[in-house]
């Protein structure tokens, strides 16, 4: 009764078995379908003509239209409704797709433990030395509370004593693990005092993905237990500016767990990593509906999503009955050696001195892979990006390279030899020759590299920039 009264007292009865052939009007399937009808118009009017919806609707609704745009400009003579159709195939498969998300932090900071936390076992290693620290990034997937999860536990990129050597494929590993780009970034912090030395990490993700990457952020304490009784991790968070700060960057968006002691506590708890791992999904959900069901990415990521793409057509066309999933993990393992290969000559460590010059090498040789006629800006893009990038400790270095990649530009455009390849890497090594191409007088040739660098300028700018959902869609 309480139930009909709150719909309004809008109710019919039907009985899909006996009243196809009724024995009075009312029970009649005819009849009450008739009636069933008449009452939805009803219904529809008395809510002024609109349909039920929410915020969670609304974005799904937002992303159909952004795929109905795609299918449109993809295809000709494609009736609407076949448009829709296929629009809303690829947004089921959008957000049925696994989430990839990638865990970030100072070096122990508790990222791998965290990795294990939320798949609840051991699946990522952990060093148990005195310098426990991880140095390959680990993929692994699981479904958790009935969400495919995907995990890129990384090093601490962002403050390791790795050299380069070692650095190198970690970041290839990462970049095209989560290629064409992480649904969420997980910015692993230990409770405790938020120094300089936190800050300055965050500033170094925000500087590589730029802020964008923080409106895919989540913010999650480890080492929860360091919480004072009865406080709330918001509260914690509130007595720091410049955690605060970030906090409402990243939208607020922050969870708490304790990987050591927080292991069997009930699931209502607070201080229970089931409770917050259930949380913590429910977030990254709703981080992903907010971006309109899409990823974090930008053209590096993107041009490293193409070239798996191709290696996954060359791995289908080469193997019969591979599952979907067999097919991208080998993709990905081919895409990843093609990249390592690439970039075996480039030496970033001297000139380069810092994390984001394998980054960017990275894009350099990803963007490089798809087309050639990229590969100037490429070599400007090395130039501009090791001096802001690299910053302080390796900005002597950087404005060398710079000079450096300026001069081999010249060159090259002159020689009009430029023709995929890794221009940067032949600057790099040919440094003596190159340096000796300064001394040479050749107006001619630095007139036509100039045009060259300002055409190119425009398009580097784009490289590291973050890409909307529009362009995401390479297939
Ligand atoms: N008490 C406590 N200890 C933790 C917690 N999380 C991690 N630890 C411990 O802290 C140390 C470092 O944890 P890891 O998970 O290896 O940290 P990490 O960020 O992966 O470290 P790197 O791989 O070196 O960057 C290990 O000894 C963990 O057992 C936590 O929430 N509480
Ligand atoms: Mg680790």
């Amino acid at each position: 009764m309480d139930l009909v009264q709150k719909c309004g007292g809008r109710c019919h009865v039907i009985d899909n078995k006996y009243w196809n052939n009724p024995t009075d009007k009312y029970r009649s399937d005819q009849f009450q379908v008739e009636e069933l009808l008449k009452t939805i118009d009803e219904t529809v009017l008395a809510n002024n003509g609109g349909c039920y919806t929410n915020e969670m609707l609304q974005a799904v609704e937002t992303e159909v239209q952004q795929e109905e745009e795609c299918v449109r400009q993809s295809s000709e003579n494609m009736s609407e409704e076949e448009i829709r159709r296929q629009a809303r195939d690829k947004t089921f498969e959008n957000l049925a797709e696994s989430k990839r998300i990638v865990i970030l932090g100072k070096t122990g900071s508790g990222k791998t433990s965290l990795a294990n936390t939320i798949f609840g076992e051991e699946l990522f290693t952990i060093e148990h030395s005195i310098n426990s620290q991880t140095k390959q990034c680990q993929t692994e997937n699981k479904s958790v509370n009935g969400r495919k999860i995907t995990l890129i536990d990384t090093p601490g990129f962002f403050d390791t004593d790795m050299s380069e050597g070692e650095l190198k494929p970690e970041i290839v590993r990462c970049i095209t693990e989560c290629a064409p780009g992480p649904h969420a970034f997980l910015i692993v912090l230990k409770v405790e005092k938020f120094t300089e030395q936190e800050k300055a990490v965050i500033d170094k993700i925000c500087e590589y993905f730029s802020e964008d990457a923080l409106k895919y952020a989540v913010i999650v304490f480890t080492h929860g237990d360091m919480l004072p009784k009865g406080m709330k991790i918001e509260k914690f968070i509130s007595q720091n500016k410049n955690l605060s700060d970030l906090m409402e960057k990243c939208g607020n968006r922050c969870h708490i767990f304790d990987n050591t002691y927080w292991k069997n506590d009930q699931q209502n708890n607070y201080r229970s990593n089931q409770f917050q791992v259930e949380e913590l999904l429910k977030t990254i959900d709703q981080t992903v509906l907010a971006n309109n069901g899409g990823c974090y990415t930008n053209e590096m990521l993107q041009a490293v999503e193409a070239e798996i793409q191709q290696e996954e057509e060359c791995v289908r066309q080469s193997s019969e009955n591979m599952s979907k999933k067999e097919i991208r993990w080998q993709a990905i393992r081919r895409t990843f050696k093609k990249l390592m290969i690439k970039l075996a000559g480039v030496t970033t460590g001297a000139l380069l001195g810092a994390v984001f010059g394998v980054v960017v090498m990275v894009g350099i040789v990803a963007t490089v892979l798809i087309s050639s006629s990229v590969s100037l800006v490429n070599l400007h893009h090395v130039a501009k990006t090791t001096g802001t990038l690299a910053g302080g400790t390796a900005g002597a270095a950087g404005t060398s390279l710079t000079t450096l990649a300026c001069v081999a530009t010249a060159t090259f455009a002159a020689a009009g030899a430029v023709k995929g390849g890794l221009i940067g890497y032949k600057a790099a090594k040919g440094a003596d020759t190159v340096q000796e191409a300064i001394k040479r007088p050749a107006e001619a040739v630095y007139d036509e590299a100039q045009s060259v660098l300002v055409k190119a300028n425009d398009v580097v700018k784009s490289l590291l920039q973050p890409k909307s959902k529009q362009c995401q869609n390479l297939k």
